[in-house]
């Protein structure tokens, strides 16, 4: 007996394969990758703005050559993921459509103002920190061109991270000016980074399904809890106070326990009224329309390019 093309998906989810984008997949799994993983593009391509708003003014050439780097990278990792969410049938115009008209999310960390130097520090070390533990997890994802996606992301970001924490190392071993700097943009940046896990496993209404789907391997709260654990020693070694009265050490669980997440604040920002929302939207719009004479100029050398080849083959 023939087995139908819903099992065979099932199986090969049962069995840990890929799915891939010849094969039968069901609507509201594709439906469901192009949402995240649209998202995801967008929130590399948005999370450029907060970091480029300080390439003219990084304090030496090295530091400018690797921030300027950095942002470069995440550019890439937008492109890398539309063309896997292009892998599902969706156009990249529709989905930049769907950014620039506020139908589609990106992660809220990114309308939140980058106010000083040190926030390129804390940006690196806990925005970058937070998507590798993310992403680490969606190498192992279920659909094979997002894993595959992420496999490079991650060591990308691994080394965004560092350059993060390098800055707030310099600043915090400097003077007192310069370490209160770095205590003001670990305050203001470490909530919103734990936020960028999503909403507690409780409150999540797709992740019961991406999981069963393994489109999710951890479980947002989980997620959450590995950062925490990774990132408070860390602050610790840097001399300074992560702005949470609650957090405390648990012997038990060996875990850190910490306070409770401003969810009404989360849902302002994700609904668009966070600080930075619309300004971020606007920015990204006035570029794709300078960049138009780029995609014609590109456009055109392409069609001249299969002019020449398919005269060459008559
Ligand atoms: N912000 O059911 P849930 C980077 C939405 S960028 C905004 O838990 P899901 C970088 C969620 O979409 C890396 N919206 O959803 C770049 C859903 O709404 P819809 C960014 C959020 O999908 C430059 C609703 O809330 N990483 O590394 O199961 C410089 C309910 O949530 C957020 C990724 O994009 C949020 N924080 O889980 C530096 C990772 N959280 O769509 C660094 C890929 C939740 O139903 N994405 N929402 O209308 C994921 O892993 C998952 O989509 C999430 C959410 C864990 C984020």
């Amino acid at each position: 007996m023939e087995i139908s093309l819903e099992k065979k998906f099932e199986n090969k989810i049962a069995e840990d394969l890929k799915i891939e984008p010849q094969d039968w997949m069901p609507d509201e799994y594709r439906k469901t990758l192009v949402r995240q993983i649209s998202q995801h593009a967008h929130s590399e391509v948005v999370g450029m703005l907060p970091e480029a708003n300080w390439l003219t003014r990084a304090p030496s050439l090295k530091r400018k050559i690797a921030l300027l780097a950095k942002v470069q990278d995440e550019g890439g990792h937008g492109l890398y993921l539309y063309s896997a969410a292009e892998t599902l049938g969706v156009s990249r115009d529709s989905m930049i459509e769907d950014l620039h008209s506020g139908k589609a999310k990106y992660s809220s960390i990114f309308n939140y103002p980058s106010l000083t130097w040190a926030d390129m520090g804390a940006i690196g070390w806990l925005v970058d920190g937070a998507a590798i533990m993310n992403q680490v997890a969606l190498c192992r994802t279920s659909y094979g061109p997002y894993a595959r996606a992420m496999v490079r992301i991650c060591k990308e970001e691994s080394f965004h991270q560092r350059q993060g924490y390098q800055i707030m190392l310099t600043l915090s071993n400097g003077s007192t000016e310069q370490k209160e700097m770095a205590q003001d943009a670990l305050n203001r940046w470490w909530w919103p980074a734990l936020m960028m896990f999503g909403p507690k496993d409780s409150d999540s209404p797709n992740s019961e399904q991406s999981t069963r789907w393994r489109i999710k391997r951890l479980s947002n709260d989980e997620l959450r809890q590995k950062f925490v654990d990774a990132t408070v020693p860390q602050a610790l070694f840097l001399g300074l106070t992560v702005p949470d009265k609650d957090l405390y050490w648990d012997e038990n669980s060996k875990s850190y326990r910490f306070g409770e997440i401003n969810w009404d604040e989360f849902w302002t920002v994700v609904k668009g009224d966070g600080p930075c929302n619309k300004d971020r939207i606007q920015t990204r719009i006035k570029a794709h329309e300078n960049g138009e004479w780029v995609r014609e100029a590109a456009l055109a050398y392409a069609a001249k390019q299969h002019d020449r080849s398919s005269k060459m083959v008559g």
